[in-house]
C-alpha cells in the first residue's frame, strides 16, 4: 500500500512537471486529485484496513496530495504568469502613434454670407423675418404689384404647384406678409433670407438659389436713406472702399428702381476679367416702394413711404470666394466645403 502510494506520488510529480500547458497541468490535477482521482481511491479503501494501519497510511496519503497539490499551484502560477505576458505582449498599445483626426464639418458659404447680411442688419435695428417657400400667386404677385398677366410672372420661370400655389420666385412674399402681419401700422425694418426657386438650370443659374431683400416703410423715408444702407451693406460684405453706382431700372413692386454697381473689387476699376473689363459688377437691385404696394400692404402712400431692396446671396458667395459654378454651392460635395473650414481657424 505504502509503495503504492510512493508510486502515485512520484509519477503525479513527474507528469505535472512535464505538464505544458495549464490544460495539461488540470488533467494531472483531476487524474490524481480529483473526486475519481488515485490518490482518492485509496482514501475510500482505508474502510478494509486494519485500526493499526489506517492511521499511517491516512498521513501518507495527505503527505503525497500536499506535496502534489503544492507543486500543481506552483506549475499553475508559472502558467499564469506566462499568459499574462503574452496578453501584455499582444495587447500592447503604441501611445506614440498618431492620432485618427476628429472631422469636423464647416460652415457652408452661403450660411457664412446670410449671418454675416444677418448680423450687419441686426446691429441696425432690423428684424429678419422668414416665411413659406411654397407660396400663393396673392403674395408672390398680387400683392406685389404683379397683376395677373405681368410679364414678370411668366409661367415659364415659375414652378406652379396648382394655378394658385407656387415655389417662391422672391421673397418679397415675406416682405407682403410682415406688412400685412402688422396691424398696428408700425415702422417695419426687416431683412427676409431664404431660398427662392426658378425653372434655370445653368453656371450662373440653379433652380434653387438664395436671397435676401430689405423692406424699411416709415414716414419721411427717401432715397437718400437707401443709398446709405446700401453703402454700408455693400461696404460691410465686400469691402470698405467701394464706391457704389444706381442705374435707373424696373421693378414692379418700386417707382423709383435702381440697379446698384458696385466698383471691381479684384482690380479696382480699372477692368479685368471679373467686371468684363467695365469696372462695375451688378450687385443689387433696389428702390422706393411703389404706392399700390404699400396700398395692398396697408400702409397710407400719403403718410409713409419706403425703401426696398434685393440681392441673390449665391452671386455675392460666388463673388467674395472665388467660385465659378454656382451648382458646386447645392451639390454638398465636401471637397468644395472642405476648402472654407480654414476661414473658421
Ligand atoms: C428687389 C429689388 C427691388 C423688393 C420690394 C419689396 C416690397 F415688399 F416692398 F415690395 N420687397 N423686395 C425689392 C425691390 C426687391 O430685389 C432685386
Amino acid at each position: 500500500m505504502e509503495e503504492q502510494i510512493s508510486k502515485i506520488k512520484r509519477v503525479a510529480i513527474e507528469e505535472a512537471s512535464k505538464a505544458t500547458s495549464a490544460k495539461e497541468l488540470d488533467e494531472v490535477k483531476v487524474k490524481y486529485l480529483g473526486k475519481k482521482g488515485e490518490l482518492t481511491a485509496i482514501l475510500r479503501g482505508m474502510g478494509s484496513l486494519s485500526p493499526e494501519e489506517r492511521p499511517v497510511i491516512g498521513s501518507k496519503v495527505n503527505e503525497a496530495r500536499e506535496q502534489i497539490e503544492r507543486l500543481i499551484k506552483e506549475r499553475e502560477e508559472e502558467f499564469a504568469k506566462q499568459e499574462l505576458e503574452r496578453k501584455l505582449q499582444e495587447e500592447k498599445i503604441d501611445i506614440t502613434l498618431p492620432s485618427t483626426k476628429v472631422k469636423r464639418g464647416s460652415k457652408h458659404p452661403l450660411n457664412r454670407i446670410i449671418e454675416e447680411v444677418e448680423d450687419l442688419f441686426v446691429s441696425m435695428g432690423y428684424d429678419v423675418v422668414t416665411g413659406p417657400e411654397l407660396e400663393t400667386d396673392e403674395y408672390c404677385f398680387e400683392r406685389l404689384n404683379l397683376p395677373k398677366g405681368h410679364p414678370a410672372r411668366d409661367m415659364q420661370d415659375s414652378f406652379y404647384i396648382t394655378s394658385e400655389y407656387l415655389l417662391r420666385t422672391q421673397t418679397s412674399a415675406v416682405q407682403a406678409r410682415t406688412m400685412m402681419a402688422n396691424t398696428e401700422k408700425t415702422p417695419i425694418r426687416v431683412i427676409c433670407p431664404g431660398k427662392t426657386y426658378r425653372r434655370d438650370d445653368d453656371a450662373t443659374h440653379s433652380h434653387q438659389f438664395s436671397q435676401v431683400e430689405g423692406l424699411v416703410v416709415d414716414k419721411n423715408i427717401s432715397l437718400a436713406d437707401l443709398k446709405g444702407t446700401l453703402e454700408v451693406f455693400v461696404r460691410k460684405l465686400l469691402g470698405e472702399n467701394l464706391q457704389l453706382r444706381f442705374r435707373p431700372s424696373y421693378f414692379p413692386f418700386t417707382e423709383p428702381s435702381y440697379e446698384v454697381d458696385v466698383s471691381c473689387f479684384k482690380c479696382g476699376g480699372k477692368g479685368c476679367n471679373l467686371c468684363k473689363q467695365t469696372g462695375w459688377i451688378e450687385v443689387l437691385g433696389s428702390g422706393i416702394v411703389h404706392p399700390n404696394v404699400l396700398k395692398m400692404g396697408g400702409y397710407d402712400p400719403e403718410i409713409y413711404s419706403g425703401f426696398a431692396f434685393g440681392t441673390g446671396l449665391d452671386r455675392i458667395a460666388m463673388f467674395k470666394y472665388g467660385i465659378t459654378d454656382i451648382r458646386l454651392l447645392y451639390q454638398n460635395d465636401v471637397r468644395f466645403l472642405n476648402q472654407f473650414d480654414r476661414l473658421d481657424r
